[in-house]
């Protein structure tokens, strides 16, 4: 374990993302000399604790990361195109949350337990991308399989909670759903459509082929992540009234035979994994289960009757730690252990 410490700055710190990222930095005993928790003028005057310290918020500024190591970015991605490059050029180390530089291929998109050794690529132009929540969890649980088996395509619809679109949108859905049972009316602020008692196949901005662009997002960092334009990828992305956690049905084509045994069998011997899958017992993932902590949950693993090489399965994890601060926080580690 390395002694080395370093200076960790938050940008976005008082967002659902951010305030997870400060959470796990704690948690992970990370090794900060010390913290800077930035967001915009909005939160200027409001405190955040850290480890029992009182942290004031500063403002996000163009020379707020001299004399910084790394910056964790969750502001949203016109923040993030704008300032991480000034932090870059500061030498301040970038690990960006939004999905301004996910695509730029000087840019490694990383995933710590699908592929560490990209971080290397940071040098490139300072700044490391964190993917999507739902890529992420689906990519933990792929990558055993295509590594064994091989992928030709991919086919997943999503469950997503409201958390993803931040602290406005876990107001709404705990606002809209006091009002309804109790026959008041409400207010539509976030969403286009009531989310509480529905579910909304629209997550992020429609796109001239009819997808959305968390739809896009899944296809392009899926190959970008696993280092392989071959796999076919094709998604539905939905929102569901859940605060907290993203669960995926996916369906995977492999190239190799396969059997839904010993896709268990792996997965129960693959990092940052866990396998539930005991239908007997009505054990499954669950949002509910997958909150609060770090571990992607993965069950109803079965053959696809339908093909010769075809497994489903139920994917589930916590979309705010795993699908954002947890893995912003595991990438910052493997940097300073490894690389700075
Ligand atoms: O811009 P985008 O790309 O559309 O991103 C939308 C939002 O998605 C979240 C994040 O929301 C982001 O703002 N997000 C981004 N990446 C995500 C990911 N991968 C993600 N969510 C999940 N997964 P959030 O509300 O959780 O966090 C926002 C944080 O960003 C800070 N911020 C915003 N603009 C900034 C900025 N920081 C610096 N410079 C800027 N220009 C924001 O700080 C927060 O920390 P804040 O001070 O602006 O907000 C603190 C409180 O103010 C309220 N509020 C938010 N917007 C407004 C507002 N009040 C008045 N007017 C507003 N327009 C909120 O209640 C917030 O708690
Ligand atoms: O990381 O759930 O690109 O509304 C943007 C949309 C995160 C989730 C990203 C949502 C996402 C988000």
């Amino acid at each position: 374990m390395s002694e080395k410490k370093v200076n960790v700055a938050v940008a976005g710190a008082t967002g659902a993302v951010g305030n997870q990222m400060i959470r796990c930095l704690e948690e992970m005993d990370f090794p900060a000399r010390s913290v800077k928790f930035l967001a915009s003028s909005r939160s200027v005057g409001r405190t955040l604790r850290y480890k029992g310290e009182v942290v004031a918020v500063e403002e996000l500024k163009e020379d707020s990361f001299k004399g910084m190591d790394i910056a964790l970015f969750s502001a949203g991605g016109g923040t993030s195109e704008k300032y991480a490059p000034c932090a870059a050029k500061d030498g301040c180390v970038v690990v960006d949350n939004s999905s301004a530089w996910r695509m730029d291929p000087e840019v490694p998109l990383i995933v710590p337990e699908v592929n560490p050794a990209a971080i290397a690529q940071y040098k490139n132009k300072g700044i490391i991308a964190n993917p999507n929540c739902s890529t992420i969890q689906m990519v933990v649980a792929l990558e055993p399989i295509y590594r064994e088996y091989g992928i030709k395509r991919i086919v997943v619809s999503t469950y997503q909670a409201v958390s993803g679109t931040g602290k406005k949108a876990i107001d709404e859905l705990f606002d809209q759903t006091r009002a309804m049972i109790n026959f008041l009316s409400y207010e539509k602020k976030v969403y286009p459509h009531p989310i509480a008692f529905n579910c909304l196949p629209h997550i992020d901005a429609f796109l001239d082929n009819g997808y959305t662009k968390e739809e896009m997002k899944m296809v392009n960092e899926t190959r970008k992540i696993l280092e392989d334009d071959t796999i076919g990828v094709t998604a539905t992305t939905v929102r569901v009234p859940v605060f907290f956690g993203h669960s995926e049905s996916v369906n995977v084509e492999t190239r190799k035979p396969v059997s839904a045994a010993d896709v268990r069998a792996l997965l129960e011997q693959a990092p940052g994994i866990k396998v539930v899958d005991d239908p007997l017992h009505n054990q499954y993932p669950l949002a509910t289960d997958a909150a609060g902590q770090d571990l992607t949950l993965v069950g109803r693993i079965r053959d696809d009757e339908s093909i010769d090489n075809g497994i489903n399965m139920w994917i589930v994890a916590d979309n705010i730690r795993k699908g954002a601060a947890t893995n912003a926080v595991q990438i910052a580690r493997v940097l300073v252990d490894d690389y700075l």
